[in-house]
Formats: C-alpha cells, sequence, structure tokens
C-alpha cells in the first residue's frame, strides 16, 4: 500500500535546503534504506504520526530513550510541573540528586555520577577521565561499536593488527586517533596481543557490551569477560557504553545481564526519558578526578538542567518496577519468536538477536558475531523489508544496522499485525 507522503516530501525539500540533508542527525535522512524521511508530527503511546497524518507503529523508539512509549502521561506531567519554576538556573539543584540516587541504586558499579547533555559528552568525557587517571594514552574500541561522533571515536582500524587506526571521517587529524587502536569485537585474543604489544601504555577499553550500533550482537562468553581480566591485569580501565542498553535491557544494564562490572559506566537515551541528558559513573576513586574535585576538567552550560532531570526521574522511577522488564522480555521473545518461526516456514534468511526490548535483525542464515559478519549479510533485504513494512505502517529502523527498540506500549495485538506483515512479505517474496 503506497501511503501519502505529500507534506514529509514538501517538508524535506525545504529542510534539505536550510540543514545539512535535511536532518539534524544523518540516520533520519532514510539515506540507507532510500526513499524520503517521515516528518513526524506527534507520538502517542506505540504510535507516531506524521505530517500526512500516517499513523505508525513504531519500532524506534526515537533511537531508544522512549522505553516507556510516546507522551508517557508521568513524563509529561513532570515536565509541565517543573518548567512551571523556570529551565535552567546554571546552579545545582535537588532534581540532580534525585536522578543521581535513583541511577547510583540501580548500577552497582557506579558510586558516583556526572551528568551530560548526550551520550557522545559522556563518553569523549569518560576516556578523558580514564587517560587522566591512569595517566596512560591509548584507548582500544571495537569495529561496529559507536561510542558519539567526538573526534577519538571516528576511527577505522589501522592497516595491520592492534596498529594505530586512520581517520573514519574528515576533519579528524590523524594525530588524534594515533591513540585509538581499532579490534574486532568479540575477539580477545587479538585484545591480549594489543596489550601484550602495548603494555602498561593503555589507559582504558571502551565496548558496547551488548552491541547496538551493528544491530544487536551479544559478547561470547569469553570475551566481556577476557576484557574485564585484562583490565583488571594491565591497571586500564573497563568502560562499558551503556548508553543504550543502560535501564533497557536490564534495570542494571547488560552490566547486570552479564554479570561484569566495569570502572566506568556511560549512560544517555532512556536516563532522559526523551530529553538531552548524558551520564559518566564509576568507582568513587576514578570519579573523584573530575573537576572541581579533581584535575581531569569537564563542563556543561546545561547539564542537570532541571527539565531533563525531571523526565528521566518519571522515566526511572517507573522502571523501578520489576514487571516492566518481565513484559518487555515477554513481548521481546513473542516478537522475535515469531519472526523466527515465519522465516523458517517460508526458508527466508533471517536472523533475530533478541535482548530484553533490543531486537537485531540480519537478513542472512549464518550466524552473525561481529561487524565483518553484518557487511555479509543481505543488507538490499533488510531495505526491501524496511520498506515493505513502513508501506503497512510499521516502523522500523531507517538502517540495517541499527536495533529494534520496544515500549512497554506495544502489546500482543501489534506483534500479531508485524507478523501477519511479515509472513505476506515472504509469500510475495516467493512469488
Ligand atoms: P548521542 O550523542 O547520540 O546522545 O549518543 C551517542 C551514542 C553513544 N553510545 C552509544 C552506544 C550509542 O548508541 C549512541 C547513539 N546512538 C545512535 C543510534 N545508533 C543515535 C542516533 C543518531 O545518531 O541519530
Amino acid at each position: 500500500m503506497k501511503i501519502k507522503n505529500i507534506k514529509s516530501k514538501k517538508l524535506f525539500s525545504d529542510a534539505k535546503k536550510l540543514m545539512p540533508g535535511g536532518v539534524n542527525s544523518p540516520v533520519r535522512s532514510f539515506k540507507a534504506v532510500g526513499g524520503i524521511p517521515h516528518f513526524i508530527a506527534k507520538g502517542d503511546g506505540p504510535f507516531i504520526f506524521d505530517e500526512d497524518d500516517n499513523r505508525f507503529l513504531d519500532f524506534t523508539c526515537s533511537w531508544g530513550p522512549l522505553i516507556l512509549g510516546h507522551n508517557n502521561k508521568i513524563v509529561k506531567d513532570s515536565i509541565k510541573e517543573v518548567i512551571e519554576f523556570g529551565t535552567s538556573f546554571g546552579t545545582p539543584t535537588r532534581r540532580e540528586n534525585i536522578l543521581a540516587e535513583l541511577i547510583i541504586e540501580a548500577v552497582e558499579s557506579i558510586d558516583k555520577i556526572r551528568f551530560v547533555n548526550s551520550g557522545t559528552e559522556a563518553t569523549m568525557s569518560a576516556v578523558r577521565l580514564a587517560r587522566g587517571f591512569t595517566g596512560k594514552d591509548l584507548i582500544i574500541k571495537f569495529e561496529g561499536c559507536y561510542h558519539g561522533h567526538a573526534d577519538l571515536f571516528l576511527s577505522n582500524a589501522g592497516s595491520g593488527l592492534a596498529t594505530f587506526d586512520q581517520p573514519s571521517s574528515p576533519g579528524v587529524p590523524q594525530s588524534v586517533v594515533d591513540s585509538t587502536i581499532t579490534l574486532d569485537f568479540n575477539n580477545i585474543k587479538q585484545v591480549e596481543n594489543a596489550f601484550k604489544k602495548y603494555e602498561n601504555k593503555i589507559a582504558a577499553v571502551i565496548v558496547e557490551p551488548i552491541t547496538g550500533n551493528m544491530s544487536v550482537i551479544k559478547p561470547k562468553n569469553d570475551f566481556i569477560n577476557g576484557l574485564r581480566e585484562l583490565c583488571t591485569k594491565n591497571n586500564s580501565l573497563l568502560i562499558f557504553d551503556e548508553v543504550m542498553t543502560g535501564f533497557r535491557v536490564k534495570h542494571g544494564g547488560a552490566q547486570e545481564l552479564l554479570s561484569v562490572k566495569p570502572d566506568l559506566t556511560t549512560l544517555g537515551k532512556v536516563i532522559g526519558g526523551g530529553l538531552p541528558v548524558g551520564a559518566y559513573g564509576g568507582r568513587k576513586e576514578i570519579m573523584s578526578f573530575i573537576a572541581p574535585e579533581g584535575p581531569v576538567y569537564q563542563a556543561g552550560t546545561l547539564s542537570g538542567n532541571p527539565v531533563s532531570m525531571s523526565a528521566g526521574i518519571a522515566t526511572l522511577k517507573q522502571l523501578k518496577n520489576d514487571k516492566v522488564y518481565s513484559y518487555l522480555n515477554e513481548i521481546s521473545k513473542y516478537l522475535s519468536d515469531g519472526l523466527k518461526n515465519i522465516s523458517e516456514i517460508h526458508s527466508y534468511p533471517l536472523i533475530v538477536n533478541e535482548f530484553c526490548s533490543m531486537i537485531g535483525i540480519f537478513c542472512t542464515d549464518n550466524t552473525v558475531n561481529s561487524y565483518k559478519d553484518i557487511t555479509k549479510t543481505c543488507i538490499d533485504n533488510y531495505n526491501m523489508l524496511h520498506r515493505y513494512f513502513l508501506d503497512n505502517l510499521i516502523y522500523f529502523p531507517p538502517s540495517a544496522y541499527e536495533a529494534l527498540f520496544l515500549s512497554t506500549k506495544i502489546k500482543h495485538h501489534h506483534i500479531d499485525h508485524v507478523l501477519d506483515t511479515f509472513n505476506k512479505f515472504c509469500v510475495e517474496q516467493k512469488n
């Protein structure tokens, strides 16, 4: 069914005259999947409504933050309440204490926390802190993991194994990535070799413990435990980038699911309830290095602003209820099992990785354990599936490298609609 998009088309044409690519973040442009993006006018529960009055069942959830669905009443009321008194004061406010306490009591590895305004700010600050605390410079990261757009993260693996990186974007000087080493996710041998090669020079290893930016890939058992052991043995810090997985895969994040404690954790998305918030936190003795307590500088005009704090508090208070995660687990399994069963019935190549409301879909029959594996999957098939779902008013993320997110507002009958649509897609593929 071709859906109306006259208004989105006009808005996109205007937007491209005003903003690069017509968007304020590249992945929204639909460049990866083709077609034009839908300009969304409002969200409500499991739905988003575009300017042409199409109502989509949403599985992007604003790239993760909206775990409680769109227009959550408690979050909305908390924002209305706080703006009665103003929006920002550039001073400490009590709501920062409240949100900090909610996070510290949920995430065992965090004794102290600093709020910033995005995931990128959180990860770049965590790396600076790790370098300041250890007095070392080198950082290990993994291909396919995304930690935001700070220069030091915009690099690809160097030519040989465990050699220094090369920039992956113009504007990033080689000097900046000369201290970054990119290795293969799930390859603990490469990490061991890097620690041997650069003995006592590695400040930290940063990793998405369950990836969401090469879609959803879970670490092999020896990988995450191996990172923990190697960092401890070499007096380097293990940084879990939980901007996506924090309060998403479990109340205590992926570190609770995997039973591995990092030295620093970065957070974002869900902790802001749809408003701009990032955070980084960890053990007291590490966090005490952050200004003004310690020498490592980091600051932000709107960090901890009462409006964002209020939305975060309202969100995390609702997530303290265990029933939320058991429900999300249940509906995620219902969707992933349904997709797998239908793909088997029709012999349609599909792998589905599901971790409590984060789901990765790969159009392939082979296992997917690393970035190289995903590049061998059929991206074109994902794009065809994306378009088919969109024409049936189901909004999957507009990139094969992104994760699906379920909110608590997604019900079984919504998933039945998705499964019926997928079944029709498979039948049509065969004809
Ligand atoms: P932000 O600066 O976009 O708030 O966070 C950066 C970031 C850091 N770490 C992880 C694990 C992340 O997933 C992200 C941002 N995620 C992307 C979606 N894959 C944001 C969407 C976008 O770039 O528009």
